[in-house]
């Protein structure tokens, strides 16, 4: 809390001498709300900011940062791990860190730097503090009026599944109380699988992947089925529900668990903290804290983090904006799955892999999406590697794939990455990633080269194993 203090007085030093602060976020739930509480609470004190949502720090990043030459740069839920990179960059400038990663040093040794993070002081960095939570302490010692960001807060810290056993811990704790105390969160002990206010029953249950619910995750009529005979409306919202029909849902669902020997884990995590906030109508995603979080991760995801920031600031365009692009981008998943299963028989089997080449149905951002709707939709054999290949977008002389497999096939030897990258290197292109997931960019005349190369590596990467 100390350095909590520390880094408000400097931010608020700085909006006194009219500095603009420029503030640096990561591009995941709890960054982006992290972000957006740092950039209200400076225009609450009337200060300017310019705020950036981005993937990761890389020195690029920090060079570009220095060439705008602030006199302040607040860095959020991310940082941590980019210490030396600052001080050899930024030495010039005053920098906060508000972060709860594991951090290079417990502190920096400039002093015009400031590491404002639990863990050096015994916090564990995924349960009892996240990015957001530590912006919220920081905004907090500005002002006292930013308690009301405490929902926002939170919405981060389940964002990063601190409460993933079914509890909050730590600091969050304090953060729950504020809200509480002003009436804008609420903490409740419900069923906390995905969907409390957007899905209908049935998806609630059939989507549910952690835990899994034993013969109805994945089976939409199996969970249709399961609720008529409980005597639940499956297209009825979890919200809709009176108390006592959530108690019989739990109980329900408990017996079920139980009765397919689930793990004991699992059973516990079923039931737990439910934090809803009453800014928000029943319904609206922004209702529940995960809902929320997984909103604002998509805009993340789809290079909209500022948009994330916006709809935190209660930008209502905004929200529906983001909740348009979200639908258009669920729409364009299905139409890719659509296309991949009427069109399998295009595919070229190979002795190693399949390969699927798309052309412009597919948009080369959706390849490794495809590869995989290929292999969970039953079209190719699980233990051979499926590749997607689209037209590249940015050159018309490139194909972009992606290559996707199963855990079982890699039990065979193969590693896709390495897989891409030698074939990269023969056809002038460039791949490389996982073992199980893996990219590559090559000139678009080479596919029947591609196919040939890339199934004799994977063979001889199979025979290695033997
Ligand atoms: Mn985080």
């Amino acid at each position: 809390m100390e350095r909590a203090r520390e880094g408000a007085e400097l931010i608020k030093m700085h909006i006194e001498l009219g500095h603009t602060v420029r503030l640096v976020s990561h591009r995941d739930a709890d960054g982006i709300t992290a972000g957006a509480i740092l950039a209200k609470a400076v225009a609450r004190e009337g200060g300017s900011f310019q705020l950036s949502i981005v993937k990761q720090v890389s020195e690029d990043l920090i060079r570009e940062l220095a060439e705008e030459r602030h006199e302040i740069y607040v860095f959020s839920d991310l940082g941590s791990g980019s210490m030396d990179l600052i001080d050899k960059h930024l030495s010039f400038a005053t920098v906060i860190v508000a972060d709860h990663h594991p951090p290079e040093r417990e502190g920096f040794s400039n002093e015009s730097h400031l590491l404002v993070n639990p863990v050096p002081f015994g916090a564990n960095s995924v349960r009892d503090l996240s990015g957001s939570g530590v912006a919220y302490f920081v905004a907090r010692e500005m002002n006292e009026k930013n308690r009301d960001l405490a929902y926002l807060a939170i919405v981060g810290s389940v964002g990063d599944m601190q409460e993933i056993d079914g509890t909050f811990h730590g600091m969050n704790l304090d953060i729950i109380k504020d809200g509480r105390e002003l009436g804008i969160l609420e903490v409740r002990k419900e069923l906390r699988l995905f969907g409390r206010e957007s899905r209908p029953l049935r998806q609630m249950l059939a989507y549910s992947t952690n835990p899994e619910i034993p013969e109805i995750t994945g089976d939409e009529r199996k969970a249709i089925e399961w609720l008529r005979a409980r005597g639940f409306d499956p297209d009825i919202h979890y919200w809709q529900l009176r108390e006592e029909e959530k108690k019989k849902l739990h109980d329900a669902l408990v017996i079920h668990l139980i009765k397919h020997g689930a793990p004991k884990e699992a059973i516990d995590r079923l039931i737990g903290d439910v934090v809803v906030s009453p800014l928000y109508p029943e319904g609206d995603p922004r209702h529940e804290a995960r809902e929320f979080a997984t909103l604002l991760n998509a805009t993340g995801r789809l290079n909209a983090g500022t948009l994330g920031v916006a709809i935190c600031l209660g930008d209502e365009e905004a929200y529906r904006k983001a909740k348009k692009m979200l639908d258009d981008y669920k729409r364009e998943q299905i139409e890719v799955r659509k296309f991949i299963v009427q069109n399998w028989g295009m595919a070229d089997e190979g002795e190693h892999a399949y390969v699927f080449y798309a052309g412009r149905n597919i948009r080369d951002t959706l390849v490794g999406i495809a590869a995989n709707m290929a292999i969970n939709a039953g079209l190719a054999d699980p233990e051979k590697p499926v590749v997607v290949i689209a037209d590249s977008e940015e050159d018309e002389n490139l194909v972009k794939a992606s290559a996707r497999t199963t855990e079982k096939a890699l039990a065979k030897g193969y590693h896709l990455g390495e897989a891409l990258k030698e074939v990269a290197e023969k056809l002038g292109g460039e791949g490389g990633g996982h073992a199980i997931a893996a990219g590559i960019r090559f000139p678009k005349g080479r596919i029947d080269e591609f196919i040939r190369f890339f199934n004799e590596v994977l063979k001889k990467q199979a025979e290695g194993r033997r």
